[in-house]
């Protein structure tokens, strides 16, 4: 690999796997959409080394793969995880896991689609539409993005406001009709439906709402940002809404 060594916690593997892949030279440049859809699938391989507590839920249950960008995430529950809502807003807001079970809750079933291939039918997300806690926290008028933070220190995603709007972008707390697993992203992850999973941050813990978007985590490394499955990435999948 390259020069970097690992840290104790939080050590982006995905960037580090990708340095390395670069390191081959010129190729890295001309290949790397390929290569980065490469290291990707790379990670899920990885994590089946990783000490983490992941490990045993691999390979691949249910159709899912288990990805993390991370080599270990810290665990979080109703007793200390905190959702923070704040920014560009007139109401910053922390949320407690009971607070978000005490708002209004959403079920949707729909396909997941993944940007490297793999597709999950018929799959019952249920949380807080993402809109209610914009409207609860009073969204000002210069604001024109949301940026989402993990808990796992290195993972981010955004979207507009005009996306994080729509009633198929949860907040959501369960999946499969089971509360979201650790591996899953729980006790929070976000779920945004007609895109691909990549925007799905798992891990939630920040919900900042800004002027622009900015780009997240493997959207620097090449992917998408806007993800809509079908109609981006240079894919053709059916729409997953
Ligand atoms: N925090 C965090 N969220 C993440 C990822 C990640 O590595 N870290 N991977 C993304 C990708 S590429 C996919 S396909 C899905 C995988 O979700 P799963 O592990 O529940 O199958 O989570 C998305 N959200
Ligand atoms: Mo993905």
């Amino acid at each position: 690999m390259n020069s970097e060594r690992p840290e104790k916690r939080g050590t982006p593997v995905g960037r580090r796997v990708f340095l390395g892949t670069l390191g081959l030279g010129a190729l890295g440049v001309y290949a790397a959409p390929t290569l980065q859809r490469g290291t990707e699938a790379f990670l899920a391989g990885a994590s089946q080394l990783d000490p983490s507590g992941l490990t045993g839920l691999l390979p691949n249950g249910g159709g899912f793969r288990y990805y993390s960008v991370t080599t270990s995430v810290p665990h979080k529950d109703a007793t200390n995880y905190r959702l923070t809502v704040d920014g560009l807003v007139d109401h910053p807001t922390t949320y407690t896991l009971d607070d978000l079970r005490a708002l209004p809750q959403t079920r949707m079933v729909k396909d997941i689609q993944c940007v490297t291939g793999w597709r999950v039918p018929q799959t019952p997300f249920e949380g807080v539409r993402l809109s209610h806690l914009l409207d609860a926290a009073g969204v000002r008028g210069s604001a024109g993005a949301v940026r989402f933070t993990c808990f796992d220190g290195a993972y981010s995603e955004s979207l507009t406001l005009e996306q994080a709007r729509r009633s198929d972008v949860l907040v959501a707390l369960r999946m499969q009709d089971e509360d979201i697993s650790h591996a899953h992203g729980g006790p929070v992850r976000l779920y945004v439906a007609p895109m691909y999973f990549y925007k799905s941050a798992k891990w939630l813990s920040g919900i900042t709402v800004t002027e622009y978007v900015k780009p997240g985590y493997w959207e620097d490394l090449g992917y998408d940002v806007d993800a809509w499955v079908g109609k981006s990435n240079g894919r053709d999948d059916d729409p997953t809404s």
